[in-house]
């Protein structure tokens, strides 16, 4: 009999609830977040922005994956800011705002039942410094051959390769197979990076081997290399695209207190049950801020 009651009141609550507060909604459609890139110094607009975190008048309203449809119980004038969100270390269930990013401002004005769709351009932000940036655009590769190495990383062109090269003229192969199955490569350029701010890789890439990558850090004793917990997963050798990836490297940087400079290094080892494996990769950067 008392259960029975609280029902009653429960659906008086709701039908007087509804009566009271209109529930239509207006429209917020944002289908991707754009990259606006200085070619020179930054190199490509290629990203992988996945999601849009939204503050609706400085309050956070949401982080929704794009393309996106969303109600918004708002009329008016509001304020918009969307940040650029990712996959961190290429992983769905690690979703960030990418750090090195700037944000979209708008304002918008909702209607019910009315339709406004934005187009936010993010760019990097102006006070990040890219510690390394290979675009195998000119002669010299940054990363040297370890010598473990039976392969090593070659220039590839757009003029022999169209099909493959996708940001500017070249982009680096690496080819493993039964005989040279070992690519090991490390950068000699004495990165040096904040024990205290957020340090991340980026890297486009197109694969059907998988190929792992870590930090070096070098202090006066010597050198402690970090285990290849990054790791880029093969693709199916008949439908290779280009991906991005963002990996977050702060946490390897900042527990060596004692490095005086860093090197990044990839390790590709052909994939068990294979006899040939590539690896195309493009736009490896290192970042972080000034
Ligand atoms: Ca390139
Ligand atoms: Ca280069």
């Amino acid at each position: 009999m008392k259960s029975k009651s609280v029902y009653l009141i429960l659906i008086v609550i709701t039908l007087f609830s509804c009566k009271k507060t209109d529930l239509t909604p207006a429209w917020l459609i944002i289908d991707e977040i754009q990259l606006q890139t200085d070619e020179g110094t930054e190199g490509p607009n290629s990203h992988a922005i996945t999601d849009a975190w939204i503050y609706l008048d400085n309050v956070p309203f949401g982080v929704y994956s794009l393309p996106a449809r969303i109600p918004v119980l708002e009329e008016g004038n509001h304020e918009l800011l969307i940040y650029a969100g990712i996959k961190e270390n290429g992983i769905s269930a690690t979703r960030v705002r990418y750090p090195f990013y700037t944000r979209y401002e708008t304002n918008v004005n909702f209607v019910k039942n009315q339709e406004i769709e934005i187009f936010p351009v993010v760019s990097y932000r102006p006070n990040v410094q890219f510690a390394l940036k290979e675009d195998f655009e000119d002669v010299g590769i940054d990363f040297q051959k370890d010598p473990v190495s039976d392969t090593n990383i070659v220039i590839i062109t757009s003029s022999m390769y169209p099909e493959i090269v996708k940001y500017g003229n070249n982009c680096g192969r690496i080819e493993l197979n039964e005989i040279d199955s070992i690519y090991k490569g490390f950068t000699t350029t004495n990165m040096n990076l904040p024990k205290i701010d957020e340090v991340y890789l980026e890297i486009d890439y197109m694969n059907s081997n998988s190929i792992a990558t870590n930090i070096i850090a070098k202090n006066a004793g010597g050198q402690a290399e970090h285990p290849p917990v990054f790791i880029l997963n093969a693709q199916d050798k008949d439908n290779m695209v280009w991906k991005k990836i963002y990996i977050n490297l702060t946490e390897d940087v900042s527990s060596e207190i004692n490095a005086t400079s860093y090197e990044l290094y990839l390790l590709a080892l052909l994939d068990p049950e294979q006899s040939y494996g590539v690896i195309y990769l493009d736009n490896i950067k290192v970042l972080r801020i000034e």
